[in-house]
């Protein structure tokens, strides 16, 4: 019998992939560079369904029915390249190859030019999800020709996770949609990862809890509107004591945040396609200066100030981190949304914002509650300027913003570092600003470089002759 699907590259994501899809029925052909990784998986795991051993590319391509698809999960750049060649070189007009890695979607966009002429279908697949996902349900964001979906989706849709009976899989776009989504979903998570933290830290320093008094009031707002996994997971690693000195876990941690990457190119791009994502940005960047261990050092011990005002009141207090984590996230959220809607116009991949958040909310990473939110605000409005002027997200906000306010202020006076908090919080005072500074910005530019502006009386651009008479001409 021949497989459905191929599978190479059988490390922790591949091989989970490969289980799922043959827990599922398929019958699934086995291939990764060193021979070890897929006798092991077949040694440990052969009896959950039907897999096909192959050792060499032409074997494992033969072993596939027509048109053939393979999913590659390798390492994302030069070792994708090298299976990608491989690859085409054994295949057949037609066939689909999947690259279910983390590439950067400029490499899928590259990859899936340069193989559609030469007859094969390529899609570049965000997964996310992690190891547990991809064995039990990832969230598949699939991009690509829409020919390869029709071939493709029912496979993919039936290991993703389901929610109210939706698998969250959906085609998303043409060639690199599907990497780009994926990479502003991992940004997204930074973000989310961020402001999580930033409210744990608030806890251990304004209000001197410990980490079990901490992960009990995470555990709390599970069962409300911040239910998500990452709220879920973030009381399981407060809670686990480390077993070698006896204390919580998280204080014997190095306190320096490593990144492999995507939150940075999700930064890079939105540079690039001029969309504030300062969320995301913040998260990043407050990782890298967790990792600056020298310079953090030698900075230890300079002035705090003489500000500091603890809050009297515990229970209000926590309340307050709630809204202002809620509303943070919503500004999170938005600036990602922007940030597709722009990649969507660039490339013209005429992307849906409500069926990413639908494709979101079960498998992946920042599966939340919230999302249905964003589900329902696109639905009603497909069109919609900002997620923040969504009516449920605008209440939401109009009810958080005392409470995120107290937050900032109680974290400046105390010396508190909430940069992502302070950040959403100035993003979106500028957004509902009548009148923003940029008029000063703009007067500026026009006085050392004559670069011009704009009047709010009149059309055309203007210039004032700043080392003449000074007097104001038509530019
Ligand atoms: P790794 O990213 O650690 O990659 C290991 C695999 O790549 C092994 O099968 C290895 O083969 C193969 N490989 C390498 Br390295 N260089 C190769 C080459 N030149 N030719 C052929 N094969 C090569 O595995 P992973 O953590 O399972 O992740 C797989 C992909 O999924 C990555 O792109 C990752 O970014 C993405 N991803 C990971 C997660 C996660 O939670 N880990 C989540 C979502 C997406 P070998 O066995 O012969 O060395």
């Amino acid at each position: 019998e021949l497989a459905q699907i191929g599978v190479t590259g059988l490390a922790v994501m591949g091989s989970n992939i490969a289980r799922n899809f043959a827990r599922n029925g398929h019958t699934v052909a086995l291939h990764n560079r060193s021979i070890a990784k897929t006798d092991a998986l077949l040694a440990e795991h052969g009896s959950e369904g039907k897999f096909i051993r192959t050792e060499t590319i032409e074997e494992f391509v033969a072993a596939l029915q027509k048109p053939r698809r393979v999913l590659i999960m390798v390492k994302a750049g030069d070792p994708t390249d090298a299976v990608i060649e491989e690859l085409a070189g054994a295949m057949e007009e037609g066939d689909i190859i999947i690259d279910g890695g983390n590439a950067l979607y400029t490499d899928t966009i590259r990859r899936e030019a340069s193989l559609k002429q030469r007859g094969l279908l390529f899609v570049g697949a965000g997964i996310s999800g992690g190891e547990e996902g991809a064995l039990n349900g990832p969230s598949i964001m699939p991009g690509g020709p829409v020919d390869s979906y029709k071939a493709l989706g029912p496979l993919l849709e039936s290991i993703a996770a389901q929610v109210d009976g939706t698998p969250c899989c959906t085609h998303i776009g043409p060639d690199g949609s599907g990497h780009f989504v994926k990479m502003v979903h991992n940004g997204i998570e930074y973000a989310d990862m961020q402001l999580i933290g930033e409210a744990y830290n608030l806890f251990r320093d304004a209000l001197d809890y410990t980490p079990q008094q901490v992960a009990d009031v995470f555990t709390e707002w599970n069962a409300g509107d911040l239910e998500s996994y990452l709220v879920e997971i973030t009381a399981e690693v407060l809670k686990q004591v480390d077993a070698k000195t006896g204390q919580p876990l998280v204080d014997v941690i190095v306190d320096a945040a490593e990144q492999k990457g995507t939150g940075r190119w999700t930064v890079k791009a939105a540079l690039d396609l001029g969309v504030p994502v300062t969320g995301i940005a913040e998260a990043v960047f407050a990782r890298a200066l967790s990792g600056s261990r020298s310079q953090r050092k030698a900075a230890v011990g300079l002035a705090s100030g003489t500000l500091a005002a603890k809050p009297s009141d515990a229970e209000q207090f926590t309340h307050d981190i709630s809204r202002a984590l809620y509303a943070s996230k919503i500004v999170a959220y938005a600036q990602g949304f922007d940030q597709i809607a722009a990649g969507s116009a660039e490339y013209d991949w005429n992307l849906h914002p409500g069926d990413l958040a639908t494709i979101w909310r079960g498998g992946c990473i920042i599966r939340a509650r919230f999302l249905n939110r964003i589900k329902d605000a696109y639905d009603d409005n497909a069109d919609l300027p900002s997620l923040i002027l969504a009516p449920y997200f605008r209440d939401a906000i109009e009810d958080a913003i005392d409470s995120w306010r107290r937050v900032v202020i109680t974290a400046a006076s105390l010396g508190i570092p909430v940069p992502a908090f302070a950040s959403s919080l100035a993003y979106y005072d500028a957004l509902r600003a009548e009148r923003l500074p940029a008029a000063l910005t703009q007067g500026q530019r026009d006085f050392f470089g004559a670069h011009t502006y704009e009047r709010i009386d009149s059309e055309g651009k203007f210039h004032t002759l700043w080392s003449g008479d000074r007097s104001e001409i038509q530019a």
